[in-house]
């Protein structure tokens, strides 16, 4: 069995459009990427996750895709690529890229072709269905607002689109769709890429017959009500046995709606299809007082819900498959605004705790681009600063539309939840534009860049920034943090999440205290344990001052 590398690996994930520009056309791009990979190698990361660089129309900012095998001139041209490939290996490090094959940009030449005609080459390249009754084929609703279909013409047909009209949803059932996925994804290998990350992979198989959603449609319950279909497996195994299983790669598969048993079918210990999978359970946690409002409100995350989320996952998976740990990424609020305190006054411990909490678990972590500096939402109060078309389409939707919510409130969501709060520009240092670029930036920059950047990390040894390299590190160097089983302590405990994990005879103890309260608890760890980490610079023992969080090591 090849040795599964993923198992010790660190990943930092790059958004290529707001990470550092070298132009200065005010977008990032792979030029700039390279000038900071000492950066990255500082935090001791192993693998780069690279969102999407191809050509795009960027209505979905690169999840929709026009050209898989040529780079989005914005971020440069493939000899950029090759350029910044070799000096991440040089720099001892891999590289996993996007792989959005859920679906294409509608300006990709396979739809501009198939949506010509019903016959010819690319015709069953996508999903087109007759209308009923003059209307869609049935009630499914997309992500990005309105129906998941749109109507065609030329061919007098719908075709299917699980976000937005310009992602038209590929047909997997069509094996050359699967053939040409699959040369994609060598073309890529056989550069020296080291893996994928797999866009919303598990909606690649539909239900068959693609019927109506019982109840009340949503864009949230139609993908739930997608994913997972009857062919999946098949689907991945293929592409495993055809093409990954021939590369010594890395594979997390995006699967919203996932549960650990489905995570456990796609990868078993054999990782006969992937290595990983992304799930969104913790990431959608919270109660929903309007189900026709989907993600929209700004209700809190409760700690013990948070708690047995995560617990399942790790417990389900041990031994039986492979976790991905992450709290934040481009499609999520920053973690330490949605479950810990951006408060200035408790900003950097709580981004800590939250680091520690999860960097100590079994799985795969991931670090999103500023996790590592403890960036926070924008807090944004007018709709006119947001650009993703999720927010925005939603906004206009619910409140102008439909007229569900009224917009100061819709606001008010959006601030909490809105993609947009991770995808402001990285805040390098104290210059314009935190040294993004010397350009107008594409998006705007949060507002407390000035507080919160790279230099003023580097210069502090007590930073988030090397909270989160010591934490890579421990990975590194205890075999107890990979792989160690995994025991939850007091579950009901609704201000500390404690947890355990063994190996050989030796116990890791982690407590977390979410709250900005002085708490006590006592766990009764040896007076000979040591403290591996904190983000206090003492230890009162059971004394858990705000948001306090270390990690004990003893037999
Ligand atoms: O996201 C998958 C997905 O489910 C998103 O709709 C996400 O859960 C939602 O935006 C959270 O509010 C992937 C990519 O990560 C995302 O950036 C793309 O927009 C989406 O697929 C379509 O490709
Ligand atoms: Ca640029």
């Amino acid at each position: 069995m090849k040795k599964q590398w993923f198992k010790d690996s660190v990943v930092y994930q790059i958004y290529p459009m707001s990470f550092q520009d070298s132009n200065n056309d005010g977008i990032g791009d792979l030029l700039g990427i390279v000038k900071r990979l000492d950066y990255v190698k500082k935090l001791g990361v192993d693998v780069i996750w690279l969102n999407p660089i191809y050509i795009s129309p960027n209505k979905d900012n690169g999840y929709d895709i026009a050209d898989y095998k040529n780079i989005n001139p914005e971020y440069g041209n493939m000899d950029d690529f090759d350029y910044l490939l070799a000096q991440i290996h040089k720099r001892d490090m891999k590289l996993i890229m996007d792989l959005v094959v859920n679906h294409t940009s509608d300006q990709h030449k396979w739809f501009q072709e198939s949506k010509k005609a019903k016959d010819n080459k690319y015709a069953d390249y996508y999903i087109w269905r007759d209308p009923v009754d003059g209307h869609e084929p049935n009630n499914w609703l997309a992500a990005f607002g309105g129906p998941a279909w749109t109507y065609v013409p030329e061919r007098g047909q719908y075709y299917l689109h699980l976000f937005a009209p310009g992602q038209p949803d590929l047909n997997w059932e069509n094996p050359k769709v699967r053939e040409a996925v699959f040369d994609v994804e060598r073309f890529w290998l056989d550069k020296g890429v080291d893996g994928f990350r797999m866009d919303v992979i598990n909606l690649i198989s539909k239900p068959a017959g693609l019927p109506d959603l019982s109840g009340t449609p949503t864009a949230e319950r139609t993908l739930g009500f997608v994913a997972d279909g009857p062919r999946l497996n098949e689907f991945l195994r293929q592409m495993h046995d055809e093409v990954l299983s021939h590369y010594d790669v890395m594979t997390v598969g995006e699967m919203p709606g996932s549960t650990p048993e489905d995570a456990i079918k796609y990868t078993g210990l054999d990782s006969h299809e992937l290595n990983m999978v992304f799930q969104f359970e913790h990431v959608g946690l919270g109660p929903n007082p309007d189900v026709r409002l989907g993600k929209w409100n700004d209700e809190p995350v409760k700690l013990t819900e948070l708690k047995s989320s995560l617990n399942r996952w790790q417990k389900a998976l041990d031994g039986k498959g492979w976790n991905s740990l992450y709290w934040n990424n481009h499609d999520q609020p920053r973690a330490v605004s949605r479950f810990g305190n951006d408060d200035p006054k408790y900003q950097v411990r709580s981004a800590k705790m939250l680091g520690t909490t999860l960097h100590m678990m079994q799985g795969t972590p991931y670090v999103y681009e500023g996790e590592e500096l403890g960036m926070t939402n924008c807090h944004f109060t007018d709709i006119e600063q947001y650009e993703d078309l999720e927010s925005v389409n939603f906004f206009h939707e619910l409140v102008d539309q439909r007229k569900l919510v009224d917009g100061p409130t819709m606001l008010k969501y959006l601030a909490v939840k809105s993609r947009d709060n991770a995808r402001t520009p990285m805040q390098w240092n104290t210059d314009q534009d935190a040294g993004f670029t010397k350009g107008t930036p594409w998006y705007g920059l949060n507002a407390n860049y000035k507080e919160i950047n790279a230099k003023n990390e580097l210069e502090d040894k007590n930073s988030v920034f090397y909270h989160y390299q010591k934490l890579i590190k421990l990975r590194h160097d205890f075999d107890i943090i990979r792989y160690g089983a995994f025991e939850e302590l007091d579950p009901q405990d609704e201000q500390v999440y404690a947890y355990q994990r063994h190996y050989n005879g030796k116990t890791l103890l982690v407590i977390s205290n979410f709250t900005d309260q002085t708490v006590m608890r006592n766990y009764n760890q040896p007076k000979n344990a040591e403290l591996l980490i904190s983000n206090y610079t003492d230890d009162k023992d059971a004394e858990l001052r705000p948001y306090e969080s270390k990690v004990y090591l003893f037999n």
